[in-house]
């Protein structure tokens, strides 16, 4: 009797087990009031401003403006405007070269007919920022930056928690204990970016490298390392000028390495450096800055030097 128990039980067990989802981690979702379109969640949020005001109050929504990336988004997005509207592509850094304000590489375009134009016909000013305009039926409008409209924002969606059911059938008496565990999506504190796993701030003030890299302890970070190029074009979204990352060869001239010890294997020099250019490499170049005459490539410079700086520092 006692063997034809535990054999039940065994089985009862195994059906169990192979009984569970398996699909639940590719389900994504979104917060209230967004909308999920492929992987992203959109906003309108009602209020209206410059093209900086639109992405600073993305910004507080842990978003940016929004990042539309396929013929299948533009169209529902434009059913749900109703005014001209400011979206996260701008050439601000680069004339001709639009960039997507979260750093998503700017592959997918949906411009109006004789778009971008580059100026205004009107008063002949620079148009730097893009609109889904609503008298091209919300095709695309390069503008002024400074005109007001309302804001579309847009984040990547969260998956849903993952749920673990661990389920322990106990011998003859078929007790069953069932243990559920949520596992929260990834989040920064206010003020840090989030992008993959990790938080980035970027300083309002400058400082030398090794200043940086103590204001980044202090703040419970590092100087940044970046290691991919979507980490690469993400910081870069973020600066508006040159800054420190966690790059340094100051132990053994030529050999760099990052902060907090990840290996050396992406980089994204300027063509020409590192050149440990200053006096003529006596004193040397011995910490690294994404430069802005360089569009965030990267350049050795001084350590003494004063630069913003980028923080990074593991998401909650
Ligand atoms: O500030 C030092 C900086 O000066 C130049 O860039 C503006 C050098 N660039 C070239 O020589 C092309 C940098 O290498 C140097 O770090
Ligand atoms: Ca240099």
């Amino acid at each position: 009797m006692l063997r034809v128990s535990l054999l039940l039980a065994t089985t009862l067990t195994l059906v169990l087990c192979r009984g569970l989802p398996s699909n639940r981690n590719e389900e994504l979702i979104c917060p209230d009031g967004w909308t999920l379109l492929e992987s992203s969640c959109f906003l309108v949020p009602g209020s209206s401003g410059n093209w900086f005001e639109g992405q600073s109050l993305c910004n507080t929504l842990d978003a940016s403006l929004a990042t539309v990336s396929s013929a299948s988004q533009q169209e529902t997005l434009s059913g749900m405007l109703s005014e001209d509207t400011w979206i996260g592509l701008s050439d601000l850094k680069d004339d001709h070269s639009y960039i997507w304000a979260d750093g998503t590489p700017f592959e997918f375009s949906s411009w109006a007919e004789s778009e971008p134009s580059g100026t205004s016909w009107f008063l002949g000013g620079q148009e730097d920022c893009v609109e889904m305009r609503k008298e091209y039926q919300y095709l695309w409008n390069d503008a002024s930056c400074d005109e007001t409209k309302q804001f579309m924002c847009s984040r990547p969606a969260d998956p849903v928690p993952t749920t673990t059911t661990t389920t322990t059938t106990t011998t003859t008496t078929t007790t069953t204990t069932t243990t559920t565990t949520t596992t929260p999506a990834p989040t920064c504190e206010e003020g840090w970016q989030i992008n993959e796993l990790s938080c980035y701030l970027v300083s309002d003030d400058t400082a030398s490298w090794t200043g940086a890299k103590d204001s980044c302890t202090g703040l419970g970070g590092v100087l940044a390392s970046i290691t991919s190029e979507d980490e690469q074009a993400f910081v870069s979204g973020l600066l508006t000028r040159s800054a420190w990352i966690g790059l340094s060869d100051q132990e053994t001239e030529g050999e760099f390495t990052w902060e907090d010890g990840s290996p050396f294997s992406y980089n994204s020099w300027e063509e020409g450096e590192p050149n440990n250019f200053f006096l003529l490499g006596i004193l040397g170049e011995d910490c690294v800055e994404m430069k802005k005459d360089y569009d965030y490539r990267w350049n050795d410079e001084r350590c003494r030097a004063k630069r913003a700086f980028v923080c990074e520092r593991p998401a909650e």
